[in-house]
């Protein structure tokens, strides 16, 4: 997969990683932690808990780029999308990603999949300047 700087950090390497946080997703719409504080430079590995009857998924942007990103699901249902900033988890599956956050500022994570966005399923990411 493609490295791509982002607004919101760029992909990580296992092998950087510091710390491991564990992000639960149940279907009422909810993640578990939905805050997630982070310091300039960390790379986070998220593992990603699925405990609904229904898939979930993690996408990490800006609210922007969530929300365009959310309309475009809408008006192509079953579009592919898969980026290193995103996970597609099964129910009762586990997924993975790994992240740099190498840049400040205030960052969302969502669960896009139509229905999921309205209901409230986001979360926040702050990263914070070390
Ligand atoms: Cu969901």
């Amino acid at each position: 997969m493609k490295m791509e700087q982002k607004e919101w950090g760029i992909g990580g390497h296992s092998n950087a990683v510091k710390r491991t946080v564990e992000i639960r997703m149940t279907d009422n719409m909810r993640f578990t932690p939905d805050l997630v504080e982070v310091k300039q430079g960390e790379t986070i590995r998220f593992v990603h808990v699925n405990n609904g009857k229904v898939m979930h998924e993690f996408v990490l942007g800006t609210k922007k780029e969530l929300d365009e990103h959310a309309a475009a699901m809408k008006k192509f249902p079953g579009m592919e999308h898969d980026e290193p900033y995103m996970a597609h988890v099964g129910a009762g599956k586990k997924g993975e990603i790994v992240w740099n956050f190498n840049k400040v500022g205030e960052f969302d994570f969502a669960c896009l999949l139509p229905g999921h966005y309205e209901a409230g399923m986001v979360g926040k990411i702050k990263v914070v300047a070390k």
